[in-house]
C-alpha cells in the first residue's frame, strides 16, 4: 500500500462516525503527535489507522474481531463470563532481557546492567525491521496515562501497535483513550512507544529504549512486557531515567495498605523480582489468627515514589490492571486473585479443561484437556500451562482494590521492603540500620531466576532493588540517586529485607508464606511505630523469635531460630560477594555504598 493510501485511510476514518458511539473518532490537535503518527504510518505502511478511545464498546468490538480470526477463544461462558484465551507463538512466551537495549549516547550511562547501543545505531537497526511491517494490518494509536489521570505524579505516552491483543491488554492495564489524549494535548509531550509484532522471528526481535528522546521501539514479540509498552518499558526503564532527572523513583514494587483492627493503615512498598509473589502479597488475606486486619491493594508490580511538599514519601501505582503469573493461583494461595480472574479476564498461555475452563498447575480443581499450545494434553510434553502464563485483568475486579489507588496525591509510605527468592542465608526479615544501609541492602538483593524471563530458571543472580531487568540507566548512578533521594525526605521510611523462600536441607520451606506473611509485616509495622525491640546484628536488626507470632503455625523452634538468626561466616562471604559485585561498577560507584559494605564486612570478620 502506498503512503497516499495510508493517509487516505486516516482521513476516511476521521470522517466516519464510530458505529457504537456515534461520535467522530479521534485524531489529535497536537501537531507533534499527529506528525509522529503520520511518519510511523509512512514507514510501516498499515492498511488502516485507528485512534483508540478506550471505550468498552471499542474493547468489545476488538475482542469480537479477535474471536473471529482465532487470536482469542472464548472460555466457558457460565463459569468464566467474558474471559478469553490467547495462545502466543511458542517462541514468544516471556520477556527477553538479552534483546532489550538501553540506547544512550555513552555506554557508561546505560551501565554494565544494560545491553547498550548508540542511539543512531539502535534506530538504524530497528527502523529497518519496521519498514512496511504493518502492511495488511491495522495500526492502532493508543494514548495512555500511567497513574491517575489527574495526578501530578502521572506521566503519559502513546503506544502505536499493530496488535489488537496489545490494544485490549492496554485497555485493562492502563488509563487508555480519550482522557489520556486530552492530558497529552494539554501537556504537549508524551513518551513515544512504537510496537509491532513483526514476523515474531526471535532473530528479528528487539526492545529498544531511547531515554533521552523519551521513546521506545519494540518489534518481533507480542508478549507481556515486550509488547505492553506502558509497563516495563515506560513505567520502569524510561520512567526510572526520567525520575532521576526530576527527583523521584520509579520502582519494581507492589504497594499494599495494611489496616490493623484499630483502623490504622500503613502503606508499604515491596520490591521483589519477577514471579516472587508480589501479586500474592498485594492481595493477601489475613490469617485466622489475625482477626480484624484488612489488606488493601494499591498495586502489584510498579510504584512511582515522590517526596511530597512536607518531605514525606508518597506512592502511586502507574498501572490500573494486573498482568499476573497464573500458575499457583488458587483459593488458598490468593483467593482475591482467584476470584477476580473468574470474569472479564484475558488468559495467555494457560491450558483448558474438557469444559473449556482455563486450567493451570496449582489450580487444584479440574484437569487439563488441552495444553498451552492447544495440543491434547500429554504429560510427556511438559507442563499443561506455560510457567509464565498470565492473566490480564482490570484492577477494579479485585475486591481488595484500594479506593486510594485513584487518589492523585497517592499514599504515604511507612516502609520499603526488599526481598528475593533465596533457599539459604537470608533470614525471614531484617531491618536496615539507616537509609544508606538500606540502599546497600537493596543493591545486594539476590534471587533465583524464574520463568518470567527467557533463560535458565533457579540460578541465583544479583537483582538490585529487583530492578536488574528494568533500570534504564547505570546502576551506580541509580544508587547515587537513591542516596540523594533520602536526603530530600524529612520522614525517612524504614527499609527492610524479607525472604519467604528459606528451605531446610531436605528442601522443605521453613516459612508457610502467602497470607501468613502478614505476621512478618506486622513486625515491620511494630518497628515503624517503635513498639518492639530487635536484636542488633552486623547485617541489621532481626526480630526476637518470640516477636514473630506463630500461633496455629506448624513451625519447629529450630526452624524459627534459623529464620530469625544469621550465620556470620556465610554472611561474611556474602558481603565479600556483594563487594565484588559493586566493584563491577568501577569509579561511578558512590563512596557511601562502598563504605557501608566495608563497614559491615569488617564487623562480620570480628
Ligand atoms: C512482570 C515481570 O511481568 O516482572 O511483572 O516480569
Ligand atoms: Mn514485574
Amino acid at each position: 500500500m502506498s503512503i497516499m493510501r495510508a493517509q487516505l485511510v486516516t482521513d476516511e476514518t476521521a470522517q466516519n462516525k464510530d458505529k457504537h458511539t456515534g461520535k467522530t473518532p479521534m485524531t489529535t490537535k497536537l501537531a507533534a503527535l499527529q506528525s509522529w503518527v503520520d511518519q510511523v504510518a509512512s514507514h510501516t505502511r498499515p492498511d488502516a489507522i485507528r485512534w483508540c478511545t478506550g471505550s468498552d464498546a471499542e474493547y468489545d468490538e476488538i475482542v469480537q474481531k479477535m474471536l473471529a480470526d482465532g487470536t482469542l477463544t472464548a472460555l466457558n461462558k457460565d463459569r468464566y463470563p467474558n474471559c478469553y484465551l490467547h495462545l502466543s507463538d511458542p517462541s514468544d512466551v516471556a520477556r527477553v532481557e538479552n534483546l532489550t537495549f538501553v540506547c544512550t549516547q555513552s555506554k557508561d550511562d546505560a551501565g554494565p546492567n544494560n545491553n547498550w547501543m548508540k542511539p543512531s545505531d539502535g534506530h538504524t537497526k530497528i527502523d529497518e525491521l519496521f519498514a512496511a511491517c504493518m502492511q495488511g494490518r491495522t495500526m492502532y494509536v493508543l494514548p495512555y496515562c500511567m497513574g491517575p489521570i489527574d495526578s501530578p505524579y502521572s506521566r503519559c505516552g502513546v503506544e502505536i501497535t499493530d496488535s489488537p491483543y496489545v490494544v485490549v491488554n492496554m485497555k485493562l492495564m492502563t488509563r487508555m483513550g480519550t482522557k489520556a489524549l486530552e492530558r497529552i494535548e494539554s501537556e504537549g509531550y508524551f513518551v513515544r512507544a512504537l510496537h509491532s509484532t513483526g514476523d515474531l522471528d526471535p532473530d528479528r526481535r528487539f526492545i529498544m529504549h531511547f531515554p533521552d528522546e523519551l521513546s521506545i521501539k519494540s518489534i518481533g514479540s507480542g508478549y507481556g512486557g515486550n509488547a505492553l509498552l506502558g509497563k516495563k518499558c515506560h513505567a520502569l526503564r524510561i520512567a526510572s531515567y526520567q525520575a532521576r532527572q526530576e527527583g523521584w523513583l520509579a520502582e519494581h514494587m507492589l504497594i499494599v495498605g495494611l489496616e490493623s483492627p484499630d483502623g490504622v493503615i500503613h502503606y508499604v512498598a515491596c520490591a521483589f523480582p519477577s514471579a516472587c509473589g508480589k501479586t500474592n502479597l498485594a492481595m493477601l488475606i489475613p490469617p485466622k489468627s489475625m482477626p480484624g486486619w484488612k489488606v488493601w491493594t494499591l498495586g502489584d508490580d510498579i510504584a512511582w515514589l515522590h517526596p511530597d511538599e512536607s518531605g514525606k514519601l508518597r506512592a502511586i501505582n502507574p498501572e490500573s490492571g494486573y498482568f499476573g503469573v497464573v500458575p499457583g493461583t488458587n483459593e488458598k494461595t490468593n483467593k482475591n486473585a482467584n476470584d477476580m480472574i473468574m470474569h472479564d479476564t484475558i488468559f495467555t498461555n494457560v491450558a483448558t479443561t474438557d469444559d473449556n475452563e482455563p486450567w493451570w498447575e496449582g489450580k487444584q480443581t479440574g484437569r487439563p484437556a488441552k495444553d498451552w499450545q492447544g495440543r491434547d494434553y500429554n504429560a510427556e510434553n511438559g507442563k499443561a500451562a506455560h510457567p509464565n502464563s498470565r492473566f490480564t485483568v482490570a484492577a477494579t475486579n479485585n475486591r481488595a482494590y484500594s479506593s486510594l489507588a485513584e487518589a492523585p496525591e497517592g499514599v504515604p509510605i511507612s516502609a520499603i521492603v526488599f526481598g528475593g527468592r533465596r533457599k539459604e542465608l537470608a533470614p525471614l526479615v531484617y531491618e536496615a540500620k539507616s537509609w544508606e544501609h538500606g540502599v546497600l541492602v537493596g543493591a545486594g538483593v539476590a534471587s533465583e531466576t524464574t520463568a518470567a524471563s527467557v533463560g535458565e530458571v533457579g540460578i541465583v543472580r544479583r537483582d538490585p532493588m529487583a530492578m536488574k531487568p528494568f533500570c534504564g540507566y547505570n546502576f551506580a548512578d541509580y544508587w547515587a540517586h537513591w542516596l540523594e533521594f533520602g536526603n530530600n525526605l524529612t520522614h525517612l521510611p524504614k527499609i527492610f529485607h524479607v525472604n519467604w523462600f528459606r528451605q531446610n536441607t531436605a528442601g522443605d520451606f521453613l516459612w508457610p508464606g502467602f497470607g501468613e506473611n502478614l505476621r512478618v509485616l506486622n513486625w515491620i509495622i511494630e518497628r515503624c511505630e517503635g513498639r518492639v525491640d530487635a536484636v542488633e546484628t552486623p547485617i541489621g536488626f532481626l526480630p526476637y523469635p518470640t516477636d514473630i507470632d506463630t500461633t496455629d503455625l506448624d513451625i519447629s523452634p529450630e526452624a524459627l531460630q534459623a529464620l530469625t538468626s544469621i550465620d556470620r561466616d556465610q554472611w561474611h562471604a556474602e558481603l565479600k560477594s556483594v563487594g565484588e559485585y559493586l566493584d563491577t561498577y568501577g569509579d561511578r560507584l558512590p563512596d557511601a555504598l562502598r563504605q557501608q559494605q566495608e563497614m559491615i564486612a569488617a564487623e562480620l570478620a570480628n
